[in-house]
């Protein structure tokens, strides 16, 4: 690249995740001059970088990959909940069978874009010195771009490995006689800690806040069977739009107290035995909105965990006595015998909380906490993300204004419009990004159903002999005090997590999601569509 070329295009797409990919073939079909640009060196977006031992998603197959029969006809899944390498293989497949590389750049890291009034175009340039002028900046940056560590003092005093899981050796370290730590628990964290519990010499895992985590229940297929059969898939896709969260889970029509104890105790067993999510997704519709129903749920949650742990003290710990936050309101996890690996003898637990000995710095030696300093080998830092926000606000957006997007974002959160786009940000689009339907519904599905609304929007665009269009202000602000308002309704906003953006310290705190449910967001972007882009001024 000579830096002095400019690449002309109709669109610019940037992530090679499920978003990315499912607008460059869509894009690319209904004749748009498109390309789709990646900063790893292949596509998978999160699948990419998350490579760490036991790294794998927690969304039930086929609710976790595209709907396009011409994909899922020949393609079969080993797993239920399909592995971190499995999912490359598939964005492999899907990259082939869309022709997916002609369009591809990786290694390109995008990092200005600036908005031309005059020509209505973008100009975005990339960390090697490209140039690009398009007409639409399509983001698919994904929720969790932006890593997030601890500003601890010492990290760079340590004489051994301190990694996030995002960035795990491509080549496997030999962790086999290793004192491992692991800071984190939550999804990231808690599948890495039962890996490394069977191999590490000596495992501590340093939990700030207890994984309210459910049983997995994965299942094995031997191909070509699949937990549904395939010609149940066009209706199980159709059906993702009715779902408050995106996939077959509906919540119970009836209260938690609606029903007499002995009937709840069953129906809690039925749900527990389900596994995948459905003790969070699928019970009774009060759980995440009450309180009183919140406690029945974590109480059964608690006891059931506890009965897998034989140490009371380190119970305590895991699933405490007294509910500690509001069931469901951090994000759920997936586990596979997590609890069970705090009863071998090589795992230990270290309860950083203000009840516990919090962690002070990180030393040469490993981690010294207000109580003692731990020796490691190897400290895996598995403390989450600048989630939804930070992938779009790293790159230095600037509309008409001259204001970046950062900057509009800084003052008092993240402003949106459907979660779609954002004023003063003509023909910029995003999904997966903040007050969207992000971590309601999962990758694949708000890839598609957002997707193949930014489409809808261009053709649009096209057919009327449009330039701009971009969220006004007003529909930003009213969708803001909506985004709180359903927010309000449940017990989200009591908890701190990546959820209210609590986790990033000076972050503004604020519900980073849509948490109306599918069918309703779905509703509400359509109709914007089909009255001509209400909320958004077209020119
Ligand atoms: P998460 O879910 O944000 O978890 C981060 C973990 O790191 C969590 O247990 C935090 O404790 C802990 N943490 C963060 N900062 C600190 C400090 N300063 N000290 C001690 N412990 C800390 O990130 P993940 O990567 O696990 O998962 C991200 C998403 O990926 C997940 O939700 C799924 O959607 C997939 P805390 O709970 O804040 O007390």
């Amino acid at each position: 690249t000579n830096g002095t070329h400019v690449q002309e295009l109709d669109a610019l797409i940037v992530g090679a995740g499920f978003g990315g990919v499912w607008q460059l073939k869509r894009l690319r079909d209904e004749g748009y001059k498109v390309k789709l640009v990646e900063c790893g060196d292949n596509y998978g977006g999160v699948w990419y970088w998350n490579r760490y031992p036991g790294a794998r998603v927690d969304s039930a197959i086929p609710f976790y990959e595209f709907s396009d029969p011409a994909l899922w006809k020949d393609w079969t899944w080993k797993e239920r909940f399909p592995g971190s390498a499995e999912l490359r293989s598939y964005f492999s497949y899907v990259a082939d069978k869309w022709d997916l590389r002609k369009d591809t750049q990786f290694e390109t890291f995008v990092s200005s874009a600036t908005w031309d009034d005059v020509e209505s175009r973008w100009t975005i340039k990339t960390k090697a010195g490209e140039t690009y002028k398009v007409k639409y900046f399509l983001l698919n940056t994904g929720f969790a771009a932006k890593r997030y560590i601890p500003d601890w003092e010492g990290i760079d005093k340590f004489k051994g490995t301190f990694l996030h899981p995002s960035y795990w050796p491509h080549e496997e370290p030999d962790l086999k006689g290793k004192r491992v730590a692991v800071i984190g628990t939550g999804s990231t964290g808690i599948q890495i800690a039962q890996e490394l519990s069977k191999v590490a010499d000596h495992l501590t895992v340093f939990q700030r806040t207890c994984n309210m985590s459910l049983p997995m229940r994965q299942v094995e297929y031997v191909p070509p069977e699949q937990y549904f059969p395939k010609p149940e898939y066009p209706a199980l896709f159709e059906g993702r739009t009715d779902s408050f969260s995106g996939f077959a889970f509906n919540f119970l029509p009836r209260s938690t107290f609606d029903d007499e104890p002995e009937e709840r105790a069953k129906t809690y067993e039925k749900l527990w035995a389900e596994g995948d999510f459905s003790f969070w997704l699928a019970t009774y519709y009060d759980m995440l909105f009450t309180k009183e129903a919140n406690n029945e749920a974590y109480k059964f949650w608690r006891d059931k965990t506890r009965a897998k742990i034989n140490d009371p003290k380190v119970a305590e710990i895991l699933a405490p006595t007294e509910q500690p936050y509001a069931f469901g309101c951090k994000r759920i996890s997936l586990e596979q015998g997590y609890f069970e690996i705090y009863n071998q003898p090589n795992v230990s637990l270290v309860d950083t909380s203000s009840k516990g000995t919090p962690i002070v710095e990180i030393t040469e030696k490993g981690i010294k906490t207000s109580e003692k300093e731990h020796e490691f080998d190897f400290i895996v830092c598995a403390t989450g993300y600048d989630a939804v926000t930070g992938g779009l606000c790293q790159i230095d957006i600037k509309g008409p204004s001259g204001v970046s997007l950062k900057e509009h974002w800084s003052e008092s959160g993240a402003k949106t419009y459907l979660g779609l786009g954002s004023s003063g940000f003509p023909n910029m689009f995003f999904t997966y990004g903040p007050q969207g339907p992000t971590a309601l519904c999962n990758g694949p599905t708000c890839a598609q159903l957002q997707g193949d609304w930014i489409v809808n929007a261009m053709n649009y665009m096209k057919e009327k002999n449009l330039k701009k269009i971009v969220p006004t202000k007003e529909s930003e602000a009213e969708y803001k005090e909506l985004i709180w308002k359903l927010a309000n309704a449940s017990l989200l906003p009591t908890v701190d997590s990546w959820y209210m953006g609590t986790n990033i310290p000076g972050k503004t705190r604020e519900p980073m999601i849509y948490l109306g449910g599918v069918p309703t967001y779905y509703k509400t972007i359509n109709e914007s569509a089909a009255n001509g882009y209400t909320g958004f001024e077209l020119s």
